[in-house]
């Protein structure tokens, strides 16, 4: 059964205002949560299945292989709680193993993917009762009130906490604390430079695409000037935030008027689009811990390149 779906709580107008005042700092900058519009969403798919982006074959590797103790971590008639759920793959894998789950409830900002992910779900779990929410996991927000009884585990895939800095991270990992006692979540790890870059400007140019969408939808939805043939998709290793960024830049010189405003760009000028943070398990370990949790059990993939950790509140 799939409940009414939740509110909305990113507009245009939040759009509008994001992109002028990202573009209006010194690093010009755009927050990645807007790179999913409905376009977006499809070309991130894309990405997961290209051979350059080793961590969704890798960590949905891991999730199959050791789903049974996920399973058995998240305990009988679980709660499941999905921040970004996105397409959901790795998600009906591990729900598939829980032993008489009892809700769904998956969060995502891409209201269009949630709704497809959310029926794909509840028609294959047909007694497992779902309740998407349309909310921005990065922000404050508050569950339904009387969840049923049960363990509530937060499952967090994907690597997604690596899109937040390290103030970020532990907000968001503290109010998972206020969520639930347990969670499951996806952390991709540091390994050489050149495999890093190359899984975020993959051979086939989707990661490009995917980026240079963001230009599109803010020509589309705010009425902008971006020629898209002069700006590049880059992926750049920031070794001192331990993260790839993702950056659009400018070939030329020139002014670009959207929302009505004008912004000028240096030739060679950027956007930074997006940070991916890669951890090692101590440094990991010790974020989690300031925000109130314990990591459990660690599993990960042969070569080391991804892992998937289960966490316990432990204040
Ligand atoms: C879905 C946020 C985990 O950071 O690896 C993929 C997004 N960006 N290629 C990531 C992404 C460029 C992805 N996350």
């Amino acid at each position: 059964m799939t409940l009414e779906l939740g509110f909305q709580t990113r507009s245009d107008e939040a759009f509008r205002a994001a992109v002028v005042s990202g573009l209006s700092r010194k690093q010009k900058s755009i927050p990645c949560c807007w790179l999913y519009d409905a376009r977006g969403s499809d070309l991130f798919n894309a990405i997961t299945r290209v051979e350059d982006y080793y961590p969704t074959r890798t960590e949905t590797e891991i999730v199959s292989q050791n789903a049974q103790d996920m399973a058995n971590f998240c305990g009988e008639g679980a709660v499941l709680l999905e921040y970004g759920a996105g397409s959901g793959i790795k998600t009906e894998i591990l729900i598939d193993a829980l032993r008489a789950p009892r809700l769904y409830l998956p969060i995502d900002i891409a209201a269009d993917e949630l709704a497809q992910t959310t029926s794909r779900i509840a028609k294959r779990f047909p007694r497992l009762d779902v309740f998407p929410i349309v909310a921005d996991f990065t922000r404050d927000f508050d569950l339904p009130p009387a969840l049923p009884l049960g363990p509530r585990t937060a499952f967090f895939p994907g690597s997604t906490i690596g899109n937040l800095n390290l103030r970020e991270a532990i907000a968001f990992l503290s109010r998972m604390h206020r969520h639930v006692g347990a969670a499951i979540i996806g952390v991709d790890l540091k390994k050489d430079v050149r495999t890093l870059l190359s899984a975020y400007d993959d051979s086939a140019g989707v990661t490009a695409a995917f980026n240079l969408n963001l230009l599109a939808r803010i020509n589309r939805e705010l009425d902008g000037a971006f020629p898209l043939d002069r700006f590049i998709h880059e992926a750049r290793w920031n070794q001192t935030e331990s993260a790839v960024e993702m950056h659009l830049v400018s070939l030329d010189s020139r002014v670009v008027t959207l929302a009505g405003r004008d912004f000028t760009f240096f030739s060679g000028e950027s956007i930074h689009t997006e940070s991916s943070r890669k951890y090692d398990l101590v440094t990991f370990g010790s974020l989690a811990e300031t925000a109130g949790w314990r990591v459990s059990q660690s599993w990960r993939d042969r070569a080391g390149q991804f892992a998937v950790l289960s966490l316990d509140a432990v204040s």
